[in-house]
Formats: structure tokens, C-alpha cells, sequence
């Protein structure tokens, strides 16, 4: 009995030394300790044997029991320390490597306009306006002196969900809605910076969908100079200090008189190039003085107040200054274009 209890705690201790994982040694503790174990066996045994050799061969069983428990215990805890060594040497992090370049974005060139616009007109007084891009023919049209019949409706092209309701075709209709927020009484001073809609084919010059800024000025002796001369300070501070403009007469239903603003060729200074089409300016803007009429349907006494308003298309701004070839890389989102506007 003692030869076979030494074999046992032999062999079970050679077992554990072999285990090369938790699974295996589970295996071991059930194989020698557990209750259809040959340790436990032999202590059901223990019937048979004599009176002096029972409490030496039971304290004998015991004690292999005792040391094959502790050797499986301590080689448990250290398959388990091997464990999370393993995993904190996989799981170490290099932190002497170089992180991944995170790209960052830009702002869109045509809302770097607007801000840039925006900023300059605001030290001027002006403050911003919006209106709804979804607009009522009554604000984009009749509000501004073009009744339905109006055969200057055809300049502007437009996108009808209903008879009486449209996509704006220009930002001008938030003049009047402004000018009635303020229940005919001025100063009016303000800007409105928006998408516009039109049913215009595409191709380098013009889009479907465009922006322009509206500027509107009502005041008690509003004249035709102080258009001239924030629209030049405007020029000048966009554009550059040399760069001089030009009024030419036009025609818009809602200003009387009419003028298209145009800014001196910031290529050839003046002189003529193939930029200016030889002629030494560039068209930029739509302007005029308020027509009385229009005063007067959105609640100011024409008698009393006058103004100025102008229009001008964002897109053409940005050509402009940023000398781009083709109104359509505005919105075919290529980074590779959209990247050069990064500013500092
Ligand atoms: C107007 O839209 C007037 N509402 C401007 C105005 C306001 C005049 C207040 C007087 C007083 P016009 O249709 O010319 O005017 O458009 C103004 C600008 O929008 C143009 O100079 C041009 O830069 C831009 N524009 C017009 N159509 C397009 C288009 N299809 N694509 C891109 N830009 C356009």
C-alpha cells in the first residue's frame, strides 16, 4: 500500500510538471483528487487493513493528497501569472511610434466668401439677414414690382413646386421681408447671404444653384454716392486697394435707376487682357436705388425714406478673386481643389 501511494503521488507529481496549460492540469486534479480518484480509493480502503497500519497508511494517504493538491495549486497560479505576462508583452503599445496624420479639413472657398463678405459689410453697419430658400411668387416676384405678367420674370427662370410657391431664383426677395419686420420705419441696413435657384443649363459660368449676397440700405436721404461708396470700400477691401469700379446703367424692375457694378481687371490692371475680354473690367454686381414702389408695398413712405440695394453672385465673387476657370469645381467636392483654400 505505501509503494502504491508513493507511485501515485510519483506520477501525479511528473503530471503536473508536464502540464503545459490550466485544461491539462484541471485533468490532473480530477484524475488523483477527485472522488473516483486512486487516493480516495485507497482511504475507502482502509477498512481492510490492520489496526497499526490504518492511522500510518491514512496520514500517508493524506499527506499525497496534501502535496499533489499543492503542487497543482501553485503550478495553476503560475500558468496564470505566464498567462497575463503573454498578454501584457502582446499587448504593449510603442509609444515612440509616429501616430497616423489625421486630415484636416478645410473651409469651403464659396463659405470663406461669405464670411469674408459678411465681415466686411458688418464694418460697414450692415447686419445679416436670411429668408427661406423655399419661397412665395409674392415675395420673389410681386413684392419686387413683378407682376405675374412681368416680362422680365423670363430673366430669371424658375424651379415651381406650386403656382404661388418656388425655389428663390435671387436673394432679393428677403428685402422685402426684411423691409416688413421693420414696419416702415428705417434705418434698414443689411446683408443676406443664401442659395438661390434657377433653371439654367450648367456649364463653366453658371449653375442651377448658386449663391448671392443681397445688400440692402433704407434710411431717410439714401443716394446713389453712398451706393457708389460702400460698394467701392467693399471692392477695395476684397479685392484689393488698386482695384477701382464703375457704374453702368441696367435694368431691374425693383431699383430705379438700375446699375451693373463692374470692378477694374485685377490681371492686367486696367488695360485689357483676355481675362477682361480687352475691355478692362469685370462685371461683379447688380445694384440700384430701391424703386418707390417696392418702398412702398412693404410699408416705408417713399416720400420720406429712400435706399439702395444690391446683388452679387457668390460664385462669381470667388472666380474672381481666386482666379478659378469653371464654376462647377465648387461642387464636385474634389479635396484636391477644396485643399488649396486651407486658411492659416
Ligand atoms: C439679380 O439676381 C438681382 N436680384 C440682383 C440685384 C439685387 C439687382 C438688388 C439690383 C438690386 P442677376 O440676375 O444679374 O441679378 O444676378 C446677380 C448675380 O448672380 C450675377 O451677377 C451673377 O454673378 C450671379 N448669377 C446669375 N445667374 C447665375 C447662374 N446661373 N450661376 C451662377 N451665378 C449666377
Amino acid at each position: 500500500m505505501r509503494e502504491k501511494l508513493e507511485a501515485l503521488r510519483d506520477e501525479a507529481l511528473e503530471k503536473v510538471k508536464q502540464a503545459e496549460d490550466k485544461k491539462a492540469l484541471q485533468e490532473v486534479r480530477v484524475a488523483y483528487l477527485g472522488k473516483k480518484g486512486p487516493i480516495t480509493e485507497v482511504l475507502r480502503g482502509m477498512g481492510k487493513l490492520s489496526a497499526e497500519e490504518r492511522p500510518v497508511i491514512g496520514q500517508m494517504a493524506n499527506d499525497v493528497r496534501d502535496v499533489i493538491k499543492e503542487q497543482v495549486d501553485s503550478k495553476e497560479s503560475a500558468l496564470e501569472e505566464a498567462a497575463i505576462e503573454a498578454q501584457l508583452a502582446s499587448e504593449s503599445i510603442d509609444v515612440t511610434l509616429p501616430g497616423r496624420p489625421v486630415q484636416a479639413g478645410s473651409t469651403h472657398p464659396l463659405t470663406a466668401v461669405v464670411e469674408e463678405v459678411e465681415d466686411a459689410f458688418i464694418g460697414l453697419g450692415f447686419s445679416v439677414a436670411e429668408g427661406p430658400e423655399i419661397e412665395t411668387d409674392y415675395y420673389n416676384f410681386e413684392a419686387l414690382n413683378l407682376p405675374k405678367d412681368h416680362p422680365a420674370r423670363d430673366m430669371q427662370d424658375s424651379f415651381y413646386f406650386t403656382e404661388e410657391l418656388l425655389l428663390r431664383t435671387h436673394t432679393s426677395p428677403v428685402q422685402a421681408r426684411t423691409m416688413e419686420r421693420y414696419q416702415g420705419k428705417g434705418p434698414v441696413k443689411v446683408i443676406c447671404p443664401g442659395k438661390v435657384f434657377r433653371r439654367d443649363d450648367d456649364d463653366a459660368t453658371h449653375s442651377h444653384q448658386f449663391m448671392q449676397i443681397e445688400g440692402l440700405y433704407v434710411d431717410e436721404n439714401v443716394r446713389m454716392s453712398d451706393l457708389k461708396g460702400v460698394l467701392e470700400t467693399f471692392a477695395k477691401s476684397f479685392f484689393g486697394a488698386e482695384r477701382e469700379i464703375r457704374l453702368r446703367p441696367s435694368f431691374f424692375p425693383f431699383t430705379e435707376p438700375s446699375v451693373e457694378v463692374d470692378v477694374s481687371c485685377g490681371m492686367c490692371g486696367g488695360h485689357g487682357c483676355r481675362i477682361c475680354k480687352h475691355s478692362g473690367w469685370i462685371e461683379v454686381l447688380g445694384a440700384g436705388m430701391v424703386h418707390p414702389r417696392v418702398l412702398e408695398m412693404s410699408g416705408f413712405d417713399s416720400t420720406k425714406y429712400s435706399g439702395f440695394a444690391f446683388g452679387m453672385g457668390v460664385e462669381r465673387l470667388a472666380m474672381l478673386k481666386y482666379d478659378i476657370d469653371d464654376i462647377r469645381h465648387f461642387y464636385t467636392n474634389d479635396v484636391r481643389f477644396l485643399a488649396q483654400f486651407k486658411r492659416n
